[in-house]
């Protein structure tokens, strides 16, 4: 995995930029093994995951010392931090950039060891770890190195969390695995990525989006040699305004935390709206579809997917089908050339908000937990910034919707924060009493649309 780390820009000052402050490759090493040297002998370990340096020594300290680490949101409230500590048993371990070490940590781990933990929501119930091996890892950026032409000559730049995927395992491993720089924007704002004049870039598609509302910055991007995007639909209308303004056709690409990046658009291909490509070198695809459909639960194989939820083997079970195959739970057309498209999700409580996944049923428990409320149903609606919002239906007097949206926050962590709160008189129920989630959504069962109770007590 950091056999690139000696490579061509081993020497280089700013081989690494992580919100404004740079590293040279060896003063990465230097901290990492002062890690690895921190954790050496413990089963797991766990990282408060700011977009920072520390975070990335963390993980490149794992790696060292064979030792899974456990990336911890930074603003997760305490429901949702012990919730992952107790679940992984692993201890937070400070991590200090400027302290470093030269002690080499011995031969690498068994590739299929647990190499990180990243925990994800669910339909119901708490966030479980999906554990990835340092096989499924390599395996997977060396498949999107081939796909996108990424190398030791590129600047990748993004501004996502540290903590999923997209942003830690693509947007930090994958710049190590490839020895390309990497300029980590803190937040990825419009501006901040067109200052940072990189050559290949990563967003969500709330990222895109904001960019292309900003022609200037925009247009700085045209200098770049790939934008990619993923984890979640880019809607055709950004698209279109990106190729627009910085005559780039942003390639798509289709992955899940349990997965990694299975299907994806190539730098040499053609590039279509609304597809996210074809399966990567070594996945198999298939679609569970009606006898006469085109479309269907999108399932796959491969060498990239993970070695199960932590502690749970019947969930992990439940993942797969009888012979074998992942189910993703997303509903995709392949198309006679084999392009893949994403045209939904199988469930409807399983949001995707700004990227982020969030379990309709982790949001309602914890609006549960607050005294006031005494019914919650949570539903994604689709929002033109984010994709889908958050918009909890709750039963509850004497509290405001502000009050709620900020309970949630503390709680959970603030993207899965109702970014509205709508008052009704009683969760509509089928003779099994389970919510009829689709009546929530016509005005009738509302009282209001947002803010506090019509009659607070
Ligand atoms: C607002 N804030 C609050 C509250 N309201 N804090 C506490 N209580 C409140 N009531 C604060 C937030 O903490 C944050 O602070 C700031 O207001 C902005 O809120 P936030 O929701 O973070 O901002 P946003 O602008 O809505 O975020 C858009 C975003 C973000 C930047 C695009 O959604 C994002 O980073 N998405 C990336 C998700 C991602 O990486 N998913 C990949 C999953 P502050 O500014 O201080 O933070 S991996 C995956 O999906 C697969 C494998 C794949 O295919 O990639
Ligand atoms: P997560 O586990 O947070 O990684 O979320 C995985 C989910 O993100 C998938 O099951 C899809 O629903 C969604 N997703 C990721 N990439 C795309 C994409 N390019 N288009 C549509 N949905 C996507």
């Amino acid at each position: 995995m950091l056999s690139a780390l000696t490579g061509v820009h081993g020497d280089r000052a700013d081989a690494i930029t992580v919100a404004g402050r740079r590293a040279s490759y060896e003063e990465l090493l230097g901290a990492a093994r002062q890690v690895a040297a921190d954790i050496a002998g413990a089963p797991v370990f766990a990282v408060t995951a700011t977009a920072s340096l520390e975070t990335v020594a963390a993980v490149v300290g794992a790696l060292l010392a064979g030792v899974p680490c456990v990336p911890l949101p930074p603003d997760a409230g305490p429901a949702e931090r012990e919730h992952i500590l107790r679940d992984s048993g692993a201890h937070l371990v400070p991590v200090d950039f400027a302290r470093r070490s030269s002690h080499d940590p011995g031969p690498p781990a068994d590739p299929a060891d647990p190499a990180l933990i990243l925990y994800t929501s669910g339909t119901t119930g708490a966030p479980k770890g999906v554990v990835l091996s340092t096989a499924a890892l390599t395996a997977d950026l060396d498949a999107l190195a081939e796909a996108w032409q990424w190398n030791a000559q590129d600047t990748l730049v993004h501004g996502l969390p540290l903590f999923h995927v997209h942003g830690l395992v693509l947007g930090v491993l994958g710049a190590l695995r490839t020895g390309s720089r990497l300029v980590h924007t803190g937040r990825p704002t419009p501006r901040a990525y067109a200052e940072a004049a990189g050559s290949l870039y990563f967003g969500v598609p709330t990222v895109w989006s904001r960019v292309a509302a900003d022609p200037a910055a925009a247009g700085a991007l045209s200098r770049a040699r790939l934008l990619v995007s993923g984890s979640a639909a880019l809607p055709a209308p950004v698209f279109r305004d990106l190729q627009r303004l910085s005559g780039h056709r942003v390639v798509e690409r289709y992955g899940m935390t349990e997965t990694l990046i299975t299907v994806s658009g190539r730098a040499d291909g053609e590039v279509r709206p609304q597809t996210v490509g074809t399966p990567l070198p070594a996945i198999r695809t298939r679609l569970a579809a009606e006898p006469g459909a085109e479309i269907g639960e999108l399932q796959l194989t491969g060498p990239t997917l993970f070695s199960g939820y932590l502690g749970r083997p019947e969930a992990t079970a439940a993942a797969y089908t009888e012979d074998g195959w992942f189910r993703t739970g997303d509903i995709a057309a392949i198309d006679a050339d084999g392009v893949h498209r994403i045209v939904g999700r199988a469930s409807t409580d399983l949001i995707k908000s700004g990227g982020y996944r969030i379990g309709a049923g982790e949001v309602e428990n914890a609006l549960l937990d607050h005294p006031h409320v005494s019914e919650a149903a949570v539903v994604g609606v689709p929002d033109a910034d984010l994709g889908q919002k958050i918009v909890a239906f709750v039963v509850a007097h004497g509290v405001s919707g502000s009050e709620l949206t900020d309970f949630v926050a503390a709680h959970l962590s603030a993207h899965k924060r109702p970014r509205e709160v709508r008052f009704i008189t009683a969760v509509p129920r089928n003779a099994m009493g389970k919510p009829q989630k689709h009546l929530l959504l016509t005005d009738e069962t509302t009282d209001q649309t947002t803010g506090g109770p019509r009659n607070p007590t």
